[in-house]
C-alpha cells in the first residue's frame, strides 16, 4: 500500500535503530484469518526471531474505534494495534509498513501513536457506466489498486453487460459466472466488497422489463441472483436508473405509482436475501436519483421502503458540479433512508468518446459523509485514465477535511507513474477543464479577446512539448491516452496557422474530425473570433460532439430552484 495519509500521527522524532531487518516475536501465536493477513501483508523487513531485541505484536478489538480505523502505537517497544474489523487492522499493517524508514546502515521504526479512522463508512466504486465495461484483467488490478488506496467497495453494474440490464431475465452464462466468480475471490483477498448489482426495469427492444405484479417475474430475479449468493456476494444494488417508470397494466392496479412498486420490489428482494444470508445488504437506485429534496416518487419511497435499504443520489444533476451541505441535507430528509452518493465523475459517456476528465475531485462538501454512508465514483470506459479521479475520491472519502484538489491531483499522477507529472503536466492542465471545473477556459477566452498571440504560442508550445514526451513513454495509461495525445499536438498545429493566418476553413473542418477534444477550449475561441466557421457550423461541428452539457448550470439555474 502506498502511503496514505494519517488523520492523526503523534511523534516527537524518536525511533527505534534496528539492522537489516525489525525482528519480531516468534512466539506470538495469532488466529488463522489474522496470521494470513500477516504473511500476505506484513512487510518482509519485518521477520520473525528468538533476538532479545525482538518486538512483539500486541493486537485487539475495540468497538469504539469506527470500521475500517485503527489505532497504531509504537511507543512500549512493541507494536500495537487497536481496530474494529479486520480491515482496520489490516490498514494498521499497512501503516506499520509505511513507517519504516531505510537508513544507511539498517532500518528505523519511529517511535508514533496513530489513530486513524476513515470519513465514509463506504468507499468505492460503481462500474456503472455505458460503454464496454473493463476487462477481466482490468478488475484484477483494480482490487490492488482500491485496497491501495483503502477503498473497501466495487459495484458491478456495466451498462452494457447485456445481463446486467437487458436480458436480466435470462441467467448468466458458465463462463461469466467463473469470471465473476474469480472476481469475488480476488475482492476478498484484499477485503474489498464486492457487490453485485441489477437493473431489471429498462424496457428494451425486444425484452420486457420486470412487471412488478408477477409473482413468476420476481422469482427469475431472485433466482438469477442465487449464482452470486452462492459465491459468497451479501450485498446487492438494484437499479432503476434510466428507465421508463411509468406502470401500465396490473402493476399500475396493484400499485398505482412507481415509487410504491420500487419500494415493493426492493422490499421482496431484501426480503429475499434474508432467507439466504445472515446480513444482507441492499441499495437501490432510484429512478429520480439526482435533484435536490423531495417529490411524490421520493415520498412514496420514503413511506414504502424498508428503512434497512440504501439509495443512490447522484446530487443535484446527473453530474453535479457542486454537493453541498445544503443539497445533501435536503435529499436525506427526502428518502429518510440510508443515502449513498454517486458520484458521476470522471465517467464520460456521456460525451460519446469525445473528453476523458483527468482531473481531481472537487466542490464536494467536507460534511457529506455525516449524511451519507457511502461514497461511490462512476468512471470512464477508460480504466488507468480513471485512476485519477479514483485516488482523489479515495482520499477525499477518507479524509475530507485535509483533501486539497491540486495536491490530490499531483498525488494520482505520481502514483500511477511520476513521469507523467515530471514530463507531462502542461498536457494535464491543459486537459483539466471537466465537469468540475471550468476556470480555466474564462482566461483562454481573455487571451484570445486581448490578442495575446505570443502567450497562446508559448503556451502550446509547452503543450506540444508535454504530449510528444508522455507519447514516449509506454504504460497502458499512455495507450488509453494517446489519441488525445496525437489530437492536441495537431491542435497546437491548427493554432499557429490560425495565427498565421495561413488556415483555411477547410482545414479546420478536416482538424475537426478528429472528435479527441482536450479540456481546453482555447481553440474554439481562435476558430470563433476568426470566422472561419458559422455559428451553426460550430454548434454542429464542436458543441453537439461534446455530448450532453447539463452539468454547466451551476451559475446559471440551480439556485433558483
Ligand atoms: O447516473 C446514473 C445513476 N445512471 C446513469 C449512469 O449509468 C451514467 O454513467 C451516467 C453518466 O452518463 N448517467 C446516468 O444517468
Amino acid at each position: 500500500m502506498k502511503h496514505v495519509p494519517w488523520k492523526n500521527l503523534y511523534s516527537i522524532g524518536h525511533f527505534y535503530s534496528f539492522g537489516s531487518s525489525i525482528p519480531i516475536h516468534s512466539n506470538l501465536v495469532f488466529s488463522p484469518e489474522i496470521q494470513d493477513l500477516i504473511n500476505r501483508f506484513l512487510h518482509t523487513t519485518f521477520v520473525f526471531s528468538n533476538d532479545e531485541e525482538a518486538l512483539s505484536i500486541k493486537h485487539s478489538m475495540d468497538q469504539r474505534i469506527l470500521p475500517d480505523g485503527f489505532v497504531l502505537d509504537t511507543r512500549q517497544r512493541s507494536i500495537e494495534l487497536k481496530y474494529s474489523t479486520l480491515r482496520g487492522l489490516l490498514y494498521g499493517i499497512e501503516s506499520l509498513n509505511a513507517l519504516v524508514k531505510k537508513t544507511s546502515t539498517g532500518h528505523e521504526l519511529p517511535i508514533v501513536l496513530i489513530e486513524d479512522e476513515p470519513d465514509f463508512e463506504r468507499r468505492g466504486i460503481i462500474e456503472g457506466y455505458y460503454g464496454t465495461p473493463w476487462t477481466f484483467e482490468e478488475r484484477h488490478e483494480m482490487f490492488a489498486f482500491m485496497h491501495e488506496h483503502r477503498m473497501n467497495a466495487y459495484m458491478y453494474a456495466p451498462k452494457m453487460d447485456p445481463y446486467h440490464r437487458d436480458l436480466w431475465r435470462v441467467s448468466y452464462p458458465q463462463e461469466l459466472l467463473d469470471q465473476l466468480s474469480q472476481m469475488v475471490s480476488r475482492s476478498k483477498e484484499y477485503l474489498i466488497d464486492m457487490w453485485m448489482c441489477i437493473s431489471p426495469a429498462h424496457h428494451a427492444q425486444d425484452h420486457h422489463p420486470i412487471d412488478y405484479a408477477s409473482k413468476e417475474d420476481l422469482s427469475i430475479l431472485f433466482q438469477k441472483m442465487t449464482p452470486f449468493i452462492d459465491m459468497g456476494i451479501t450485498k446487492f444494488g438494484l437499479l432503476y436508473d434510466d428507465i421508463d417508470f411509468a406502470l401500465q397494466g396490473k402493476s399500475q392496479e396493484l400499485f398505482g405509482t412507481p415509487g410504491n412498486a420500487h419500494a415493493m420490489l426492493a422490499n421482496e428482494f431484501l426480503a429475499f436475501l434474508q432467507t439466504k444470508i445472515a446480513h444482507p445488504e441492499l441499495v437501490i437506485c432510484p429512478t429520480e436519483y439526482h435533484e435536490i429534496g423531495s417529490s411524490p416518487y421520493r415520498e412514496d419511497l420514503k413511506n414504502g421502503l424498508n428503512p434497512n435499504i440504501a439509495i443512490f443520489w447522484t446530487g443535484d444533476n446527473v453530474v453535479a458540479e457542486v454537493i453541498s451541505q445544503e443539497d445533501i441535507v435536503r435529499t436525506k430528509v427526502a428518502f429518510d433512508k440510508p443515502l449513498f452518493i454517486w458520484d458521476n465523475f470522471p465517467v464520460s459517456d456521456f460525451t460519446y468518446g469525445v473528453r476523458e476528465f483527468i482531473a481531481p475531485i472537487q466542490n464536494r462538501s467536507v460534511s457529506l459523509y455525516k449524511h451519507s454512508k457511502g461514497y461511490f465514483i462512476n468512471p470512464s470506459v477508460h480504466y488507468h485514465l480513471s485512476k485519477v479521479g479514483m485516488i482523489s475520491m479515495a482520499s477525499f472519502a477518507w479524509n475530507g477535511g485535509s483533501y486539497q484538489k491540486e495536491a490530490s491531483f499531483f498525488q494520482a499522477l505520481d502514483n500511477i507513474n511520476p513521469s507523467l507529472r515530471l514530463l507531462g503536466l502542461d498536457f494535464f492542465y491543459h486537459n483539466y477543464p471537466s465537469a468540475l471545473d471550468h476556470s480555466k477556459q474564462a482566461v483562454e477566452h481573455l487571451w484570445v479577446e486581448e490578442s495575446k498571440f505570443k502567450e497562446i504560442l508559448d503556451y502550446y508550445a509547452n503543450v506540444v512539448k508535454a504530449s510528444n514526451r508522455l507519447l514516449e513513454l509506454h504504460s497502458p495509461f499512455i495507450e488509453e491516452l494517446s489519441p488525445w495525445l496525437k489530437r492536441t499536438i495537431c491542435e497546437a498545429f491548427v493554432a499557429s496557422s490560425i495565427l498565421s493566418t495561413k488556415a483555411t476553413k477547410q482545414n479546420i473542418i478536416e482538424f475537426l474530425q478528429d472528435t479527441h477534444f482536450a479540456g481546453s477550449e482555447l481553440i474554439d475561441y481562435l476558430i470563433l473570433k476568426n470566422d472561419y466557421l458559422s455559428t451553426e457550423e460550430y454548434n454542429r461541428l464542436i458543441t453537439s460532439k461534446r455530448g450532453r452539457t447539463w452539468y454547466r448550470v451551476f451559475e446559471a439555474k440551480r439556485w433558483q430552484k
